[in-house]
């Protein structure tokens, strides 16, 4: 039996997501997506002869089923109307900000909450009718909020239990929400609640205390309405070994070395990689960067940061907005600061493949990861591990769930723009002793939890008798 299979007890997975892991080939068929969340689970989903729901990302597209490598993936059609109200809508309009601890204002448009409500039940109908028997049903994210209820009416013999990959707000923003005892009363449908950090299960458990009247019957067990749910933290990680082999190999080093050299061989590289969304606070860090650079405390000629960031969510205003403000600050920046030939912001609006992006960590002296809010971030826990030298320094927001792990970081509030300040310049500082230490501390925290680890630690968790 499998690992994987005896997590889950031989009960048959389906795993549910906004997204399919899937995207056009050149010939019009499918191939697998990258990131991270997939290449975690494809090999579960894989290896137990699973199923995955989820949309392909296609207006209108296709609903019947694909078979690609073994798995079955089951399209759920999304129309333009429904993109723009569940997807860009509830989801990222009034969801993320929210839970994201409220950090720009929530849209609470009834319009949003009804395509979202319509979207979720078309995913529970799906479930619910392909789901063989005593399967296992792990559900994912913030857009599937409704679905264990819904899927619990039609199907009382699966498993479900869903995970959280955001953070999850204090009841006190949580409550703002127009539709907040909906939400609440939707995931408690679930066997399981996993969320990254204990706050956020914390948190989830006064929400559905306070707002709809469950009880805590032990310690992390919810009781409602006669059924029980538990809720516990299971922070994700990432495939550490092939992170740490891709950067062992030869032809990183080199290309981390071709970096260094195009970058004007500095005597410190900085490095930012994120989405382009203004939870990452990136423009928080460049300005920090610029004022050092303007007050003498950094040198253009001796310190270069490049910053990556992922395009995402391009349809939607606050992040065409975060673009346009983080792109005059980095001309700002350079306007001031470079040199001919020699910008002192390196600025790629590019999402990398794993071939440039694990060399380019392994090039990064300081890490910058600073977020206002984040549930774990995983570029902290990739930089760690592409560090196989055991070098580099990491700068780390306390409000990412990462922090909660990687005590070697030198951990900074992104809200206090002196202790941004500080914290760069004690990480560009920082002695070579100090580094490594830091460095192998964080290093073993993170080699100790493969994201293998991480799906059978809640697929167990959810299947235990
Ligand atoms: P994200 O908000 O997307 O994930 P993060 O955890 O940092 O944030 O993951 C980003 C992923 O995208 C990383 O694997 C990174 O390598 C990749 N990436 C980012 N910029 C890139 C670039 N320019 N080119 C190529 N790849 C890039 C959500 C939550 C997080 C949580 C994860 C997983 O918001 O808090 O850690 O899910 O649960």
């Amino acid at each position: 039996m499998s690992e994987f299979a005896h997590a889950t007890r031989n009960r048959p997975l389906v795993v549910a997501a906004n997204r399919l892991p899937v995207s056009r080939s050149g010939d019009g068929g499918w191939e697998p997506s990258p990131g991270g969340l997939v290449r975690a689970l494809w090999p579960i989903v894989q290896e137990t002869g699973g199923t995955w729901v989820g949309w392909t990302g296609e207006i209108d597209g296709p609903s019947d089923m694909i078979r690609l490598e073994g798995i079955d993936l089951h399209p759920i059609p999304i129309s333009a109307r429904e993109r723009e109200r569940y997807y860009e809508g509830f989801s990222n309009d009034t969801l993320w900000p929210l839970y994201h601890d409220a950090i720009r204002d929530s849209g609470y448009q009834i319009d949003d909450w009804t395509s979202y409500v319509d979207v979720n039940q078309r995913f529970a109908v799906r479930i619910a009718n392909i789901a063989p028997p005593d399967a296992v049903v792990w559900l994912h994210d913030y857009h599937l909020q409704l679905v264990p209820a819904l899927v619990r009416e039609q199907r009382s013999d699966l498993r479900i239990g869903w995970f959280n990959h955001i953070p999850w707000p204090p009841v006190e923003l949580f409550q703002r929400l127009p539709w907040r005892s909906e939400i609440i009363a939707g995931l408690l449908g679930s066997d399981l609640l996993g969320f990254q950090r204990e706050r956020a299960a914390e948190n989830f458990i006064t929400a559905a205390q306070q707002l709809v009247g469950a009880t805590e019957i032990d310690h992390g067990v919810l009781e409602h309405n006669g059924r029980r749910t538990r809720v516990g933290r299971f922070p994700i990680s990432i495939d550490v070994e092939e992170f740490a082999m891709a950067a062992s190999g030869r032809a990183s080093r080199q290309r981390a070395a071709q970096f260094r050299v195009r970058l004007g061989d500095p005597e410190v590289i900085l490095l930012g990689v994120d989405r382009l969304d203004y939870t990452k606070g990136i423009g928080s860090r460049l300005r920090a960067f610029g004022h050092l650079l303007d007050q003498g405390r950094l040198d253009p000629e001796r310190h270069v940061l490049v910053q990556v960031a992922t395009p995402t969510r391009e349809r939607v205003e606050m992040y065409q907005e975060e673009r346009r403000e983080i792109e005059q600050i980095v001309g700002e920046i350079n306007g001031r600061h470079a040199r001919l030939g020699f910008p002192v912001i390196h600025y790629l609006y590019q999402t990398l493949s794993l071939d440039d992006l694990i060399p380019l960590y392994r090039a990064g002296d300081v890490m910058l990861v600073t977020p206002f809010r984040d549930g774990m971030n995983l570029v902290a826990k990739e930089y760690v591990a592409a560090h196989v030298d055991g070098d580099g320094v990491l700068v780390l927001s306390e409000f990412t769930g990462a922090a909660d792990e990687l005590e070697g970081a030198i951990l900074v509030n992104p809200h206090d723009e002196r202790a941004l300040q500080d914290a760069i310049v004690q990480a560009v500082e920082m002695h070579r002793h100090e580094r490594r230490a830091r460095m192998e501390k964080m290093r073993a925290v993170v080699s100790a939890a493969n994201v293998s680890e991480w799906a059978r630690s809640f697929l167990g968790a959810l299947c235990e008798p």
